[in-house]
């Protein structure tokens, strides 16, 4: 499916000015003309940097993303919502493997990514560092978080690296699906009893502040939107891609009776955009670099997972095998 990458090691450098201007501006007309980058195809090395870092945080966020939910699988409500959650974290689980194999295609091993993860170097969705203390939280992520992460993927697998974009596009159809089970599960508990009601309005108050964070710092402070948006690997701007999420999911939020915990909130009629109070970026800040409610526990149970796999790794490693990029 992938071509083989260079290797990462030995980028020093961010600058696109120590690059051929020839091979460059070749480059960027390819872009401009909507033309997929393989993994062959010449790129600057920030290109391959900036995407190394991105596909690698989102398939950390998938692996991790798995745990909230997945604590829940034996205690979901009946056989038919263990089924489908159990389902749904196995997806989840394999858009990380889709999403590791994007990124090797640019050169940083799998084992590399991995252990970037466990010991913290690595960056993963703000999101899934908070606890779900009840179902309803759970029922929060399978149709709000995938909701957000739907906007954000559809938007990008338009965009310029190929195998991202086709890793994008098969986890975009499966996550429709997670979003029509988590949708059903929200109409449920909307529709239920006044406690269930409650649950889930408890549990909205409690994810609203990090679903503003899950698509990023606002525009004005975001590092890389700039030169990816360029380079048409993000499709859209974090802000962009917050207000499509708001303009598709308030409306069908307030329409189930539940109320947002933000008296700010509203669509601006002059600028077609929503007014909202700022998230709180500190926090947002504090929890992204290992300083959130749950970031200890998940690496934990990552690091855990790993030293419990490792005889089935080495079981299946012959002696003198080395690490071999996959090939086409
Ligand atoms: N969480 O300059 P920007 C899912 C970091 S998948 C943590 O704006 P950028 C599926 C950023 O890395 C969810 N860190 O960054 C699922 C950078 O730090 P660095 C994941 C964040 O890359 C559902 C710094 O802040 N989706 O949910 C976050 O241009 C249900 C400056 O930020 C993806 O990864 C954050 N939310 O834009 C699974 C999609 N936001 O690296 C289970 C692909 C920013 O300099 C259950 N990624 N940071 O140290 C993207 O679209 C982009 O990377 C953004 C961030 C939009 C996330």
């Amino acid at each position: 499916m992938y071509g083989g990458g260079t290797t990462f090691e030995g980028v020093k450098t961010d600058s696109v000015l120590q690059e051929d201007p020839i091979k460059l501006a070749a480059f960027e007309a390819r872009i401009e003309r909507g033309e997929k980058i393989e993994p062959k195809d010449w790129m600057p090395q920030l290109y391959r940097k900036q995407l190394i870092r991105m596909i690698e945080q989102h398939g950390h966020s998938e692996i991790i993303g798995a745990l909230p939910e997945g604590t829940w699988i034996t205690r979901a409500p009946g056989f038919k919502r263990k089924m489908a959650l159990m389902a749904k974290v196995q997806d989840e689980v394999g858009h990380a493997q889709l999403l590791y194999s994007a990124a090797e295609t640019l050169g940083k091993s799998r084992e590399a990514m991995i252990e970037d993860l466990i010991s913290g170097k690595s960056k993963y969705s703000n999101i899934f560092n908070y606890p779900t203390f009840t179902w309803a939280d759970c029922c929060f992520i399978s149709w709000l978080v995938d909701a957000g992460a739907i906007v954000n993927q559809l938007a990008n697998a338009k965009g310029s690296y190929g195998p991202y974009c086709r890793a994008l596009e098969r986890i975009c159809a499966e996550e429709s699906f997670h979003l029509k089970y988590g949708h059903h599960c929200v109409i449920y508990l909307a529709t239920g009893t006044a406690l269930q009601r409650q649950l889930f309005q408890e549990a909205l108050n409690r994810w609203w502040p990090p679903m503003m964070h899950f698509f990023g710092p606002s525009d004005k402070i975001s590092t890389h939107t700039e030169i990816l948006m360029k380079w048409k690997v993000k499709m859209g701007t974090n802000d962009e891609m917050r207000n499509q999420f708001l303009d598709m999911y308030v409306p069908k939020i307030l329409e189930l009776g539940f109320t947002i915990p933000d008296h700010k909130l509203k669509k601006n009629t002059a600028t077609g955009k929503w007014d909202y109070t700022e998230p709180d970026w500190e926090e947002f800040k504090r929890v992204i670099n290992g300083d959130g409610p749950c970031n200890k526990e998940r690496l934990e149970v990552r690091r855990i997972a790993e030293a419990r796999g490792q005889w089935v790794r080495d079981a299946l490693k012959k002696p003198k095998m080395e690490y071999v990029t996959p090939l086409a």
